[in-house]
């Protein structure tokens, strides 16, 4: 689970790229490489502005760290959701 977290960090910082914010561009990158196949629509350019406008709290057309940790924490619970069978949350 360590890993796991310091997979999600890393992710933000590389993506980032020493800003504290990633650019709409940054952001749909991220998401279509590293998302791909648990979100359905990273495919659609739309639909990720979409939902990067629905993260973006303070509406300043960027993603903050607190902004991508809400997209972690929103694409946990549906993987949450799809595997709430025994066994398969477990391990790691
Ligand atoms: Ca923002």
């Amino acid at each position: 689970m360590e890993g796991a977290i310091k997979t999600v960090v890393m992710q933000f910082l590389s993506a980032a790229k020493g800003k504290e914010n990633l650019s709409s561009k940054s952001f749909q990158k991220l998401v279509q490489s590293q998302l791909g196949n648990v979100m359905s629509d990273t495919d659609s350019s739309s639909a990720v502005k979409d939902m990067m406008k629905g993260l973006d709290d303070n509406q300043d057309g960027k993603v903050s760290f607190q902004e991508y940790m809400s997209l972690i924490g929103y694409v946990a619970n549906s993987v949450c959701e799809q595997k709430a069978q025994p066994n398969v949350a477990g391990g790691q």
